[in-house]
């Protein structure tokens, strides 16, 4: 299925008084307060948010898995549907992928399914959580910290060959996250496991292109219930110090305990300028693969505020934004149209706070006018705003309408059958 131009627009038609109606009100409220409007809704449409190849199909847990049908079965299938996402949102330009879930067969062909639906490939992910079939050592007791020297050189060997891969596409990061840890105390040596993963890093690093990054994830705890050999932010950035300028710290909002502070993390590495990526998504518990802006819309906006913040105060490369979820409940394309419009409107908010007066604000201790400030940004209603970035780039001022009045998912489950199921989950 291709969404066209002619689609959006005949979807967008009807909406077009109301939305001028709501936008020019809002327009006028922002001009007022000594906004940029226009710079605004530019900003607004160079976020591109890349989509993860796993996250087009319904997810499960360990008790089961609800398939929505029409999922994407193939790796020219989930760029189709990267494409649904990217001509409804326009804010949707790239695909991660996950390897060995995704290697292409036919570079050419792959490139050009891309390039038809005006993608492109951003990070691409190892994968050393689970044996492949005939592997000759397991990594059920770790990878790159494993202490069987076999199972290390195997998963640095497959690390150099996503690079290898991703070279191939186009992408410019390679994701690291390690399922390696322990559930038990006295199971790992912490000192030895480290150590190894530093070194196994650092074999990888040697391979990695020079206009590469190294994006080091990091994880508290699963699958491993005891220790985790990159359990924080804190070891993340230690290995990418020493690894070197191209290795930089990833965000996963999921992968914190609960009630860390993360915008208060994020405007650390920015000062450092070691913030590499960011993983979005939104969770109550714990690594709960949410949709962005679900649960704490606040915390989202705070983060946005340190980013934001960090993008003139701070040297810190512009970070690689990617949605890291998988539902086992929603449609799919629904939860990630509604993940990139909360990513946009938190990023909004930001853009509009007020920073001279919250400078000032801060400098002499005015705490009332300091929260304030945020606040009053976060509860501006910026959705009509978000709406006419979407109109004038082309997109669909209401993505999720257009995307049921088109209806997608019907098409593609008649394409593709009920029981399509997409791989890697
Ligand atoms: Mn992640």
């Amino acid at each position: 299925m291709i969404i066209n131009a002619e689609h959006i627009q005949s979807s967008n038609k009807p909406q077009e008084i109301a939305h001028a109606r709501a936008f020019n009100f809002l327009a006028e409220d922002l001009d007022k307060k000594g906004l940029n409007v226009d710079l605004l809704i530019r900003q607004l449409q160079e976020l591109q948010i890349a989509i993860p190849s796993w996250a087009l199909g319904t997810g499960g847990t360990r008790f089961g898995r609800f398939s929505g049908g029409g999922e994407p079965a193939t790796l020219i299938q989930k760029i189709q549907d990267v494409g649904l996402l990217h001509a409804l949102n326009r804010s949707s330009n790239a695909i991660s992928l996950h390897i060995p879930w995704d290697i292409p067969e036919d570079y050419d062909q792959i490139g050009q399914a891309a390039a038809a639906v005006e993608i492109g490939f951003d990070a691409v992910n190892s994968n050393t959580f689970q044996d492949q079939a005939q592997q000759k050592h397991s990594y059920k007791f770790g990878s790159l910290a494993n202490s069987d020297e076999g199972a290390r050189e195997l998963a640095i060997a497959h690390n150099i060959e996503v690079i290898e891969i991703g070279k191939k596409l186009g992408s410019k990061a390679l994701t690291v996250w390690l399922a390696d840890g322990s559930s038990f105390p006295g199971q790992q040596s912490f000192r030895k496991s480290l150590q190894h993963t530093f070194e196994s890093l650092q074999k990888i690093y040697q391979r990695l292109p020079s206009d590469w990054q190294m994006l080091i994830e990091y994880k508290p705890y699963e699958p491993y219930f005891y220790s985790t050999v990159i359990p924080d932010w804190g070891t993340s950035f230690l290995l990418a110090n020493k690894l070197g300028e191209k290795a930089r710290t990833l965000v996963d909002l999921g992968h914190h305990l609960p009630n860390t502070n993360i915008e208060q993390i994020v405007a650390t590495l920015m000062t450092e300028g070691k913030l590499g990526g960011f993983h979005f998504n939104d969770s109550k518990y714990g690594d709960d693969d949410l949709t962005v802006g679900s649960i704490k819309p606040y915390q989202l906006f705070l983060i946005f505020n340190e980013l934001v913040a960090g993008f003139s105060e701070t040297k810190n490369p512009k970070p690689a934004w990617m949605i890291d979820a998988s539902h086992n409940l929603k449609d799919p394309l629904e939860d990630l149209l509604q993940s990139v419009e909360a990513i946009k409107l938190a990023y909004a908010q930001a853009l509009i706070v007020d920073r001279k007066a919250l400078a000032y604000a801060q400098e002499t201790q005015d705490l009332a006018m300091a929260q304030g400030l945020l606040q009053d940004a976060f509860r501006t209603d910026l959705r009509p705003l978000l709406q006419e970035s979407l109109r004038q780039s082309g997109g669909a001022i209401s993505p999720i309408g257009t995307y049921r009045e088109l209806k997608v998912r019907e098409t593609l489950i008649r394409e593709r059958g009920k029981d399509s199921k997409s791989s890697g989950l």
